[in-house]
């Protein structure tokens, strides 16, 4: 059997790392009509826009097989579990608490008690409110307060349940992918809308963490944040410029107001009408003083320099590629973990989320991933050799706990170290969950 291992003395051999695994509410909940609609289900329902036309109505059903889920999970061996709310499910229309939505997050966080499963919880991973979308969404101001709101009456239901909050998931998603192209949730494609989200969002983390510096001080509490570093095609100035420029658009724009209360310069070569609303006082919210980082990696990105755009991302032909298409380059990961710690005064890092989809087949009850296995060795290796570079990371989550809903990509592309059959709702850990697994297990000190 393939397996995963890691480099003679990392302290990724230790104890003290944490290892986890890591979901997201809309993505394995279904459970739909006991919440409130969400931007997701909007945009599922709306014609093209999911690659398979599904929806999150059911997904893996865990609203119901939760208890089972946990079993896996703790079968697993892991230190630790990532989840995340659905805040649709918490906070009623008029804003006050829908104590079923709260009981059922309660009782999973009981369970994981239990099982010395420490939990780190996501507060928002997208599935905003479809009411406040249709207020303006991400675009209004007003949401960020709403969001606080949400987070200050949660983190008081839960009490000390939870190891850990992460106020936002990858801020870049829900305001480029969501707001500036119209590939994600609430569809929007405009240029001048991007940013201003973004400000937004980042204003909503900012305030967050207040709140949970006030209500949770003992939890720790920090962000995710998601990174595709930018490469150049050629060593050329131009090519250069050019991947320095997206990467300050899609990467350092959410980190390093989040970590020095500033947006990168090329805030002002921007057109007026794309730049962010930023009122007095705001970057100092934003900037509030984080307990980890949460950093989520994939896949890198290559560009050219585009008279019109700055900027052209190209696609290398020949290189090895996961089944959702992103390359696969773990020299990325290293260098990116590297660099974010020269260029900024980092906290404890968390890896968050890293994986692969993979073209998996379930034969006689057995998913024989050794490509997935491959991803993750080449991936935990790049993290052993950002720590053995001086780099402060505690933990690592493998994205995900099992096959889900894909957002745009729907249902077919598989990320888990567990196979679900959607049919059957049956659970089959795939050979690189057994591979996950016994590495945790074999951790001596
Ligand atoms: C993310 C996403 C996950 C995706 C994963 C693969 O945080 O990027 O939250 O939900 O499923 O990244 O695309």
């Amino acid at each position: 059997m393939m397996k995963l291992s890691l480099p003679e003395n990392s302290p990724m051999r230790s104890k003290d790392f944490i290892y986890g695994v890591a979901t997201a509410s809309f993505q394995i909940e279904g459970g739909a009509a006991d919440r409130l609609p969400c931007i997701w289900d909007t945009f599922c329902a709306t014609p093209g826009k999911i690659a398979d036309n599904s929806n999150g109505d059911v997904a893996c059903d865990h609203y119901n097989l939760w208890q089972e889920d946990i079993e896996l999970i703790s079968s697993l061996g892991v230190d630790a579990y990532r989840l995340s709310l659905s805040w649709p499910r918490i906070i009623k229309q008029d804003g006050s608490i829908n104590q079923t939505g709260i009981d059922y997050y309660v009782a999973i966080l009981d369970r994981l008690k239990s099982k010395g499963i420490a939990a780190y919880v996501t507060l928002y991973h997208w599935d905003l409110p479809q009411h406040l979308e249709d207020n303006g969404g991400w675009l209004n101001r007003e949401t960020a307060y709403k969001f606080q709101d949400y987070v200050k009456k949660t983190v008081l239901a839960f009490g000390d349940r939870v190891h850990s909050y992460a106020t936002l998931n990858e801020p870049f998603c829900s305001a480029y992918l969501g707001y500036e192209i119209g590939v994600h949730a609430p569809g929007h494609s405009n240029v001048n809308y991007g940013k201003k989200a973004a400000h937004h969002l980042l204003l909503a983390h900012g305030l967050a963490m207040r709140t949970l510096q006030e209500f949770s001080p003992k939890t720790q509490n920090g962000i995710v944040l998601n990174f595709t570093p930018a490469y150049p095609e050629t060593n050329t100035i131009k090519d250069k410029i050019a991947a320095e420029y997206a990467d300050d658009y899609f990467n350092q724009w959410y980190i390093k107001p989040v970590l020095d209360g500033a947006y990168p310069d090329i805030n002002q070569q921007l057109p007026k009408e794309q730049q962010p609303d930023i009122q007095p006082g705001d970057m100092d919210i934003i900037a509030q003083p984080l307990d980890f980082l949460g950093i989520n990696f994939y896949t890198r990105a290559v560009y050219r320099y585009d008279i019109h755009n700055k900027y052209e991302e190209v696609q290398l032909p020949d290189v090895a590629r996961t089944d959702i298409g992103w390359e696969i380059y773990p020299k990325a990961f290293s260098e990116l973990l590297i660099s974010l710690d020269t260029r900024y005064t980092l906290p404890d890092i968390f890896i968050t989320e890293n994986g692969a989809a993979m073209n998996d087949k379930c034969i006689n009850g057995e998913v024989n991933d050794i490509d997935r296995i491959d991803y993750y060795n080449q991936h935990l290796t790049a993290v052993a050799e950002a720590i053995s570079q001086g780099v402060n990371i505690k933990g690592y989550f493998a994205w995900s706990l099992m096959d889900n809903f894909e957002w745009a990509e729907g249902y077919n592309k598989r990320f888990g170290i567990v196979h679900v059959d959607y049919e059957t709702q049956c659970r089959t850990i795939k050979a690189s969950g057994l591979a996950y697994r016994n590495l945790i297990a074999s951790r001596t000190t």
